[in-house]
Formats: structure tokens, sequence, C-alpha cells
């Protein structure tokens, strides 16, 4: 694997000096400050390569050219917005860069309801509670329509936890689900974020699946020409949240994107963490499935209990077998390079890491602190190699 390390560009606290310290060769990153939907220009996207290689790293995949909402929603001006995406496309590849990262994620990119979940070493890790959500939905949001998707005991228990909270606890609550998590390009207040809500009141999953597949039929044609592998990453959590539509959260839903629009431009970002979260999900199944169009690879592990509720584990620990994913994709990495494919070396990142050690004391972007994410990747390599001496490879 090609060992690479997100970077929110040169206001992360973590410098590329920090991330060539830890070992990774490759950055991930995205133009954060330029708004959703306008056309990253071939300026912009050469100054950022400019920084990255002047730091004697390279920028492998773009991590996310975020989809606007009225994409998502098929309304409003989405056609321009559209075209806006296809030349970012074509932006990149004349800079040189042919691998990008995007989500489908209605409203929220990932969620959590606690950023600073203490788990027994000391270290924080991020951590999504089911009470809490369905307090926030319910008694924070008040959403309409949210009771019918909790029964009575459920409702009594995100009650009962609501009234536990202070003003400031709520707020936190609030702002742990809404305010955006980092890279997610859209921070809302409560009153907003209902509106936003609304907009999908006539969106079911399959119509939502619908104006993915519509996308992808524009978009998948420009970046085949121009040699550009899009990656969707899966929705985080795996399952449907404040009633809105999912359509990249099971082996079925990827299976049906591939069916709609075959070209092997039309790829995975595979994310453990992400599908790891829901017990139906066999990882090592799915690669298996769509290991000749995974473009780029998140590693990280989640621990579940039988409730829905997960915290993110250490990269080797957790509910995810790290050591079976890892030989999946060693063995594919192999397969690749024997057919002589030029893409055979995959981009993979060590997703998230505990707030730890020094970082306690500092301020950090949630889930992308140095020393855990440090400690992933020296774990993640450490696997990757000892697996792939012992294949012989
Ligand atoms: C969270 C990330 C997501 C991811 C986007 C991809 O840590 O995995 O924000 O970057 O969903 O578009």
């Amino acid at each position: 694997m090609k060992q690479t390390w997100r970077w929110y560009g040169p206001n992360d606290p973590v410098q590329l000096l920090d991330i060539k310290q830890a070992g990774a060769t490759g950055v991930v990153s995205a133009l954060h400050q330029i708004p959703n939907g306008t056309v990253w220009s071939i300026e912009a996207i050469n100054e950022r390569k400019r920084i990255i290689e002047g730091a004697g790293l390279t920028w492998d995949v773009v991590e996310s050219i975020p989809v606007h909402e009225h994409i998502k929603t098929r309304s409003g001006d989405f056609q321009n917005y559209i075209d806006n995406y296809k030349q970012s496309i074509e932006n990149l590849a004349t800079c040189g860069i042919h691998i990008v990262c995007y989500n489908f994620m209605p409203v929220l990119d990932w969620t959590r309801t606690s950023l600073d979940y203490e788990v027994e070493d000391g270290s924080k890790a991020l951590r999504f509670d089911v009470v809490e959500f369905a307090a926030f939905e319910l008694y924070l949001l008040k959403r309409p329509g949210a009771e019918a998707l909790y029964s009575d005991v459920e409702r009594e228990e995100a009650k009962a936890h609501v009234d536990g909270l202070s003003e400031e606890e709520k707020q936190t609550l609030i702002n742990s689900i809404i305010a955006g998590l980092p890279g997610a390009e859209e921070g809302y207040t409560l009153e907003q974020f209902q509106l936003v809500l609304d907009t999908y009141r006539a969106i079911d999953d399959q119509k939502f699946k619908e104006n993915l597949v519509a996308f992808l039929e524009e978009i998948i044609p420009v970046a085949a020409k121009h040699k550009v592998l899009m990656c969707i990453h899966p929705d985080d959590p795996p399952r449907t949240i404040l009633g809105l539509p999912r359509v990249v959260s099971t082996e079925a839903d990827y299976a049906f994107i591939f069916d709609r629009v075959p070209h092997r431009a039309n790829g995975i970002t595979f994310c453990t963490g992400s599908l790891g979260a829901r017990p139906d999900n066999n990882l090592v199944e799915i690669f298996k499935r769509f290991a000749d169009r995974t473009h780029f690879i998140h590693l990280r592990s989640t621990k579940r209990d039988d409730k829905g509720n997960f915290y993110e584990a250490n990269h080797l620990e957790g509910d995810v077998d790290m050591f079976s994913i890892v030989k999946g994709i060693v063995t594919e990495e192999n397969k690749r390079r024997i057919s002589g494919r030029e893409d055979a070396i995959i981009p993979m990142r060590p997703d998230h890491g505990h707030q730890m050690l020094d970082d306690l004391n500092k301020k950090t972007n949630p889930g992308y602190s140095g020393i855990g994410r440090l400690r992933g990747l020296a774990e993640l390599r450490g696997l990757e190699l000892g697996i792939t001496k012992s294949l012989r490879l």
C-alpha cells in the first residue's frame, strides 16, 4: 500500500514535516477553502501541490470534492454544480492528480455523538451513541416525525438522558452532531439544519439511488476520459439517521451502483471503520467482491455493542479483522502487479486515531490528531510488512 496521511492544508495543526516523520510518503488533501460547488482552478490545485511536494511528499488523493446538496436532491442549480464538478475533475487530471474520493451522504458527512469518549487507557475516541442521538433528534432538534422511529422505551431513555444534561452539555451534543466534523464542508445551526432536512422529505432510498446514478452517469465518463479514478466513501454510520435516505452502506448498495455504472473509474474508498460499524457487513467478502475497483483505502476499526452504539477502537483492535483485510489488499495488489495494472499500489491512510499522549493537551481536529494516527500507521505498516514477507511477495 502507498502509505498516505490526510492533511487539511496549511491550517492543519499537524504539519507536513510531522507527516514525513510519521513515515507516510503521500498526502490526501482537499481545497477546503473553496466553497462547495465552485470549480477548483488549476492555479489553486497547483498551489496546494507545490506546498506538498515542497515538503518531499506527493499529493496522491483528493478527499473530497464535496457533492453539493442540490446535486444530491436534484433541485435548484444542480446541473451547473455537476458541470463544475466535471471541470474540477478535469483540472485535477491536468495537474496530475488521478484519485478523487467523495461521498453521497445527505446533509451531514460523518456523524458522531461524542468527540471525547474516554477509553480505558485514558486516550479519547469518537463515539456514536444511539440514546444520545435519539435525545438530540427528539428533544433538542425536535424533528417532526422523529417519534415514529423510536419505541416507548427508547424515547423514555432519551428523555432521561436529555434531562440529565446541563445546558452546556446539550450544546456540546448539538455541536458534535451538526457543527461539522473535520472534512465536512457544511456546519449548521439547529434552524438551518431542520430546513435542509426538509429538502429530503420526498426523497426515499430508491429516489436517492437514482439521483446518485444520474450524477455518476455524468461524471464517470469525464473521469474515465481523463484517467481519474472516482471512489465513493461509504455512509458513516452505515444506516439511516434522521429519517434520511442512505444508499452506500452495504454490499448490495455497491452492487447496485456498479451494475448501473460499470466503468472501473466508478470505484470505492474502502473504509473499514465506516462499513464495520454494521454487524451484517462482511468486510472481507465486500473487499473481495469489489477489490478490482477499490482505488483508495481507509483503515480503522470500530467496537460495536448489540444496541447499535460504537466507538473507534485502536486500529488493530475492535471488530474489524485487520489481518484478513490487509492480507486481502496485499493479495489484490499482487494480482494487479502480475496483470500489469498501473494502479498496483493502492493508497491507504490510517483513518482517525485516539487523542493521546501530548495531544491530550492540544487543540486537535477530532479523529485527526497526530500521535493517534502515528500509532495507527505504525501498527498497520508493521502488519503489512509481516504479511508481505510471509507470503514471500
Ligand atoms: C471522516 C472521513 C469523511 C470522508 C468523506 C469522504 O473522517 O472519512 O469525512 O472524508 O465522507 O467524502
